[in-house]
């Protein structure tokens, strides 16, 4: 999903869901495998693509506490770091319980 606004404050699903925002630019394989991830986990994600921004960029950077590769992926607003980071924290089990953290944001 691309979504800007993946969630429906105060809905039941907002409480148990982790706000998931992932930086991307075109042609970019990690970034197709890390969506392709988060797709088979059924979580609603935000997509910045930042292909055509450097102001996006920028504020991956920021965000990311430094990143500059593609993708750069937060969760809970905690970078969380790229495509490799990402299958490491799932193949640890950490990942579904990051995932299972719900966002302060989302709840109502
Ligand atoms: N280890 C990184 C590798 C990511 C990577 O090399 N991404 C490429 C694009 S697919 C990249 O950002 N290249 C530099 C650039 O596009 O500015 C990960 O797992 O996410």
């Amino acid at each position: 999903m691309t979504s800007g606004i993946p969630y429906k404050a105060g809905s039941k699903e907002s409480d148990t869901m982790a706000r998931i925002v992932i930086y991307t630019r075109m042609f970019c394989g990690f970034c197709t495998a890390a969506k392709k991830l988060l797709d088979g986990k059924g979580v609603e994600f935000e997509e910045i693509d930042a292909s055509m921004s450097p102001e996006r960029r920028k504020e991956m950077a920021e965000r990311s506490g430094g990143g500059r590769t593609f993708p750069q992926i937060l969760i809970n607003d905690q970078p969380i770091g790229g495509c490799n980071e990402l299958y490491a924290l799932d193949a640890s089990g950490e990942l579904d319980k990051l995932l299972a953290q719900s966002s302060p944001e989302t709840i109502s």
